[in-house]
């Protein structure tokens, strides 16, 4: 059996899909995808053009898949244990709701209004806009985090106080904003500072984060 993930390991999306295949002990392979020069062939795998996609050798073809709630989903029902998401019914849906949260509005806030500009920026020799950075730190993010911090309440995890695919997903985007060269105000939001401590932590995102440090650093110096 072989289980590959197409992307790039700074993408949060990608990282996500990683977490989460090591959290199930999972053996894997990454193979290096440019989401802005994509091989011409990889749109037959990501309709979309988007990182990460995925394979799993064990199955005949087509055996690809595009979008990283999609492949954490079949993660979950090919290899059930440890479990990354509630069985109960109720919570199930909740902790796709802060995926979903994770995925779309803190991604774009943290994506495109600060790694982007900060680190992708730098890699395609463009120049930063830190009126954009500006913007998202005082404007756009904020109520974000704000919603976050009300929702952990004294929990460890966000649903059913159970590390879950909602944690992962939120997890990964502040990784991204670390990148970004900032860091959590603990004062505001104490209780998320301390979850992203809490989580990244973690055997599976220090083993990444560490993975990704220079590569970053390298861009933002650049
Ligand atoms: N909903 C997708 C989002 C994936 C995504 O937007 N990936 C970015 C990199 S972080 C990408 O491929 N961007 C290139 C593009 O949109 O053309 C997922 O969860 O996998």
């Amino acid at each position: 059996m072989a289980l590959i993930v197409y992307g790039a390991n700074v993408s949060p999306f990608v990282r996500k899909v990683r977490v989460a295949l090591m959290e199930k002990g999972l053996d894997y392979t990454l193979e290096s995808v440019n989401p802005f020069h994509p091989p011409e062939d990889y749109i037959v795998i990501s309709p979309l053009k988007r990182i990460p996609a995925f394979r799993d050798t064990d199955l005949p073809e087509p055996n690809t898949l595009a979008d990283s709630s999609v492949i954490c989903d079949y993660l979950e029902h090919k290899f059930p244990e440890p479990a990354l998401y509630p069985r109960d019914p109720y919570l199930r849906a909740r902790a796709l709701w802060f995926e979903e949260y994770a995925d779309s509005a803190v991604a774009m806030c943290v994506g495109r209004g600060l790694f982007f500009e900060r680190v992708v920026k730098r890699m395609l020799r463009q120049t930063t806009d830190e009126e954009i950075c500006k913007k998202t730190l005082q404007e756009t993010l904020p109520p974000l985090f704000d919603y976050l911090e009300k929702e952990l309440g004294n929990n460890d995890y966000f649903v059913g106080n159970t590390f879950s695919i909602a944690d992962i997903s939120v997890a990964t985007m502040l990784v991204n904003f670390q990148h970004a060269g900032e860091a959590l105000d603990g004062t505001r939001w104490p209780k998320l500072a301390a979850f992203r401590t809490r989580l990244l932590d973690r055997p599976s995102f220090k083993t990444l984060i560490a993975e990704e440090q220079a590569i970053v650093e390298r861009f933002r110096a650049a």
